[in-house]
Parts: C-alpha cells; sequence; structure tokens
C-alpha cells in the first residue's frame, strides 16, 4: 500500500464519518491517520499480524473477542430486523439469504472505535504536503490514462449535466486510486455489526437494509464487499446512495460501480448533480492576496450547523467582482464572471497559497467533508485536465 492509496473516503455518502465529524465538531483535515477503511484495515491486520481482513476478517485474530451472548444478541437483533426490511420490499427469502451465517465482527467493531474524532483544539497540518502526496505524479497520470479512455462518455456527461470531465475522474482517482483499493470485507457483515453495536445505529441500519434491497434487485450476493463501514465500489458509495444516485452508462441495463468505470463515472456525477454541481462554474483557483489584504475584513462570522470545523476555515462569500477589487489575483487564468460567489481559504496560512473556493467546492465537500479532500480533488481535477 502506498501512503498515496491511504486517502479512503469517510465519504458524503459515506455518512459514518460525517456523523464522527459532526458530533465532535472535528475537521477531516486533523484525521488522515483514520481517513482510510480498507487501508487502515489492512495495516491493523500487518500489526496484528493476521491475514488482510476479508469475509473472514476477524476469526483469525479477533481484536477482542465476542461471548456467546453477544452473538445471540447480535442474531435477535437481525432477526428482528425482518418487518423492516419487509417495508422496504425485501422479500423473507432475500432477507434470509443477507443474514445467513453472518457473525459479529470485532475488527469492524474496533475499526470504527478507533476513528475517533482528534481533540477539538488540535492543531491543523499544512495542506501542502498532503498536496504532494495526494496529487502526485502517478494519480495525475493514471488519471489522464482514465479520462482518455471514457472520452466520449465522459464528454457526453458534461454536456448533459455540467459536471466536468475531469472531476469525476478526480474523486474515482481519490476514492480507490482509480479502482485499485475498494474494500475487502464484507458488507453485510459490516453494517450488521456496526449497526448492532449501537454507537451509531441509526446511520448503519437503514444501510444494512439498503444492502438487502440491493439484494432484492439482483446485485450478486458475492459481490458485496467495500469498507469496513459500508462504502463500496469505484466511487465509494453507501448502500443508500447506490440507490438512489449509481447509473447504467456503457448499457448494459446495470449499475455495475465495481468493475465498470462508465457506469461508475456517470454515477459520480449524478451525485454532483442532486449535490447541487452548477455549470459553468469552477471549483476554485489558486490566488494571490495583495500584502495588505484585510482578513478581518473578509471573515465568516456565522457556524454552519454541517461540518463546522471545515466550513469555519472559509471567509463569508463575495462575489468574483468583490474579490478582485480587494486586489486579489488568481495566480493563473482568467476570473470567472463577476456573479460567481466565493469563499477564500488559506490552508497554509497567510504567505502561502490561498485558494477561491465556489459553490461548486461545497458539492465537493458533500461528497466528503474535508478541506484537505476537497482541495486535493480539485488539484488533481485540474491535472488531470491539463
Ligand atoms: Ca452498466
Amino acid at each position: 500500500m502506498t501512503r498515496a492509496e491511504q486517502t479512503l473516503p469517510c465519504a458524503g455518502r459515506s455518512t459514518a464519518c460525517l456523523a464522527s465529524q459532526e458530533k465532535s465538531g472535528k475537521s477531516k483535515d486533523m484525521s488522515a491517520p483514520f481517513k482510510s477503511f480498507a487501508p487502515l484495515a489492512a495495516a491493523l491486520a500487518m500489526a496484528l499480524g493476521a491475514p488482510a481482513p476479508a469475509q473472514t476478517g476477524g476469526s483469525a485474530a479477533p481484536v477482542s473477542s465476542v461471548g456467546a451472548a453477544t452473538e445471540a444478541g447480535f442474531t435477535a437483533y437481525l432477526q428482528g430486523l425482518r418487518p423492516k426490511a419487509r417495508a422496504q420490499g425485501v422479500s423473507d427469502t432475500t432477507f434470509d439469504r443477507a443474514i445467513a451465517g453472518l457473525t459479529f465482527n470485532p475488527r469492524v467493531a474496533a475499526l470504527d472505535r478507533a476513528n475517533q474524532p482528534t481533540a477539538a483544539d488540535a492543531p491543523i497540518p499544512d495542506f501542502e504536503p498532503y498536496r504532494q502526496r495526494h496529487v502526485d505524479a502517478d494519480r495525475i497520470t493514471r488519471g489522464r490514462t482514465v479520462y482518455q479512455a471514457n472520452r466520449r462518455l465522459l464528454s457526453g456527461i458534461e454536456r448533459d449535466t455540467g459536471v466536468p470531465e475531469e472531476i469525476m475522474v478526480a474523486i474515482f482517482g481519490h476514492e480507490t486510486n482509480y479502482g485499485r483499493i475498494t474494500g475487502d470485507f464484507d458488507l453485510l457483515r459490516s453494517l450488521a455489526t456496526l449497526a448492532y453495536e449501537g454507537r451509531r445505529r441509526a446511520l448503519f441500519e437503514p444501510e444494512l437494509i439498503a444492502v438487502m434491497v440491493m439484494m432484492q434487485r439482483g446485485v450478486p450476493r458475492e459481490r458485496l464487499l467495500g469498507s469496513y463501514a459500508g462504502a463500496f465500489g469505484y466511487p465509494q458509495f453507501l448502500p443508500s446512495v447506490y440507490l438512489r444516485d449509481a447509473r447504467d452508462a456503457d448499457g448494459d441495463g446495470v449499475a455495475n460501480i465495481w468493475s465498470s468505470q462508465p457506469d461508475a463515472l456517470a454515477s459520480i456525477a449524478n451525485y454532483f448533480v442532486r449535490a447541487g454541481w452548477r455549470k459553468g462554474e469552477p471549483w476554485g483557483f489558486a490566488v494571490r492576496l495583495p500584502a495588505t489584504f484585510d482578513r478581518a475584513a473578509v471573515a465568516n462570522r456565522l457556524r454552519a450547523s454541517r461540518c463546522a470545523r471545515v466550513m469555519e476555515r472559509h471567509s463569508r462569500w463575495l462575489t468574483m467582482r468583490e474579490w478582485r477589487a480587494l486586489g486579489i489575483v488568481p495566480t493563473q487564468g482568467s476570473w470567472p464572471d463577476d456573479r460567481v460567489m466565493a469563499t477564500l481559504i488559506e490552508p497554509d496560512g497567510p504567505g502561502k497559497t490561498a485558494y477561491l473556493l465556489t459553490g461548486n467546492y461545497r458539492a465537493i465537500l458533500d461528497y466528503n467533508c474535508s478541506n484537505f479532500y476537497g482541495l486535493s480533488v480539485g488539484l488533481l481535477a485540474d491535472e488531470v485536465r491539463r
């Protein structure tokens, strides 16, 4: 595993991670070591001398032992979900097939507990070292390959949706390193464990039932693998997001985000359409500030209800015309339309590269609420397009 691969998502569709952030008010910018799912699991497994986690993860060298009482409670809990599954259109046959042989996975529970937020007042590391690791030559080169291989499809999607071709590719690159790392935890077992464990049942139980709905609609049982927290496939969608946003783009009638690049890229675009991507606006761009720039004058005094630690690093919203009047200059390229609004971020503090971020940047944060994620997706997209 390379360091570049350690960015698997806590994705916006990954409510698991978002919830832990929101609860703590933590920015994911501060949680790099705990951002990965499958890679972290593999690292933990290695540290424990255990095989990499898979469907059998936990049985070889459990992180903690599970008593018979827990297993009995687990099974009883799952049986109790039948009415809820039925209400979502899951047949008894599918339900029985879904829970057959499932056991509590202590490794998943341990990974989830390990994914704890850092202290709210912990210092936020600089972005630049992160950028160098995640917008690296290998990821750019392979992104261009994916881009070229799917040009016809991508340009068609961009024409229809306004979501830029390179943004679809960059999300694919960031989530799974273009499909290299998608996770090999059994989704049903992981989600059942997390739902039963109960800390965030309100999030995980509906996702568990959503997997059953996927089975009901014909997704093969053996395909149901992903991160320990239930994200799967090239774009690392949660089950509920798959049901809502996944699309067939290669024409075989199945939204196969596990191995079809066209399907995965179209599904990512669909996610962004729903998240409010605005056609014709950039995600953001690097800018230079004048030496006399008055930061207090543009400070944001509102506290966001969601992802507050991420949003509080942004200035208040101004139009491009207003930013220009304050003496800000793009480091390259030209200004977007005067009326486009943006916030300002200085991820490494005054005197370093600053960025103006549009509403489309917020759509990227909806996918995964982290400034490091959003900036590196945008910058990778720029490089892929270049
Ligand atoms: Ca397909």
